[in-house]
């Protein structure tokens, strides 16, 4: 009798046990965090997009022209034509996180973050998109596609932590670095896409001007990101182990199980 019994309770163990790992392989909830490391007084960031894909997004290549919602991004801090894009490309778990603040920029040691839901094998990859403001058209991204693995090949979770600092800056090759206030997105501009159009190519950025109108703004003051050792922003990707809402569910599965046991052991003894 006894026997009986641990062994409906050990079956019962499984098949919960069984449940919780079947949700852990086919989806995964990660958090998001993006934290602006410049120093007070230094660079802000526009609301980050974040898209997570199987490898196939690519935002840009080093060398080669910016494509139109990398112009938009990057000159404007208008995330809606790379969200177009991705969706456009089959992918739809994608978000532009913003500071929560008004303005909802990033400025210096501001962070925030969202959670996810992800499939590892069609969400594998992260990527990361933001303009450095104020400046004509610097901003961050990741131009290698596959460089920010959340997950292994396997399906296993990775997730991510990683610095950029001013070596990280790209210059989006769209517009002239004038920073001439009324081309300058936070500075004076007043409609988007407003500049001097540069016909260039994507490539590291040369830095602020000095004695130009960026760091010769006393807020910012501290934007020289080109200056030894600075640091841009922060990302990091963690697991979230189980979703607040599993504990209960599991529990009262436990419950279930226990008086279901209970009832059938009464109805045998009568
Ligand atoms: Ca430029
Ligand atoms: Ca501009
Ligand atoms: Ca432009």
């Amino acid at each position: 009798m006894i026997k009986t019994k641990t062994l409906k309770h050990l079956r019962l163990t499984a098949i919960i046990l069984g449940m919780s790992l079947t949700y852990q392989a086919e989806a995964a909830q990660v958090r998001v965090t993006v934290t602006n490391l410049a120093p007070q007084n230094g660079t802000n960031l526009t609301p980050v997009w974040l898209g997570f894909h199987d490898g196939g997004f690519d935002l840009y290549n080093m060398g080669i022209s910016a494509p139109a919602f990398l112009e938009s991004a990057a000159e404007d801090g208008n995330t809606a034509p790379v969200t177009a894009a991705f969706i456009a490309s089959g992918y739809n778990v994608q978000t532009t996180l913003t500071s929560l603040n008004n303005p909802p920029v990033f400025a210096p040691g501001v962070s925030n973050s969202a959670v996810f839901d992800l499939d590892p094998t069609s969400n594998r990859y992260l990527s990361f998109l933001s303009m450095i403001i104020p400046s004509n058209d610097a901003f961050i991204g990741n131009g290698n596609q596959t460089g920010h693995a959340i997950f292994d090949v396997a399906g296993n979770f990775l997730g991510q932590d990683f610095i950029l600092t001013g070596e990280n800056v790209r210059d989006a090759g769209t517009e002239v670095n004038d920073e001439i206030p009324a081309n300058t997105a936070f500075l004076g501009q007043a409609s988007p896409n407003t500049g001097v159009t540069e016909n260039g190519v994507v490539g590291v950025h040369s830095g602020f001007l000095f004695g130009g109108s960026i760091l010769g703004d006393a807020r910012f003051a501290n934007a020289d990101f080109k200056s030894s050792g600075y640091q841009i922003a922060r990302i990091q990707v963690s697991a979230v182990p189980i979703p607040a809402a599993m504990p209960l569910m599991l529990g009262g599965l436990g419950l279930l199980a226990r008086l279901s046991f209970r009832g059938r052991s009464r109805s045998a003894i009568a």
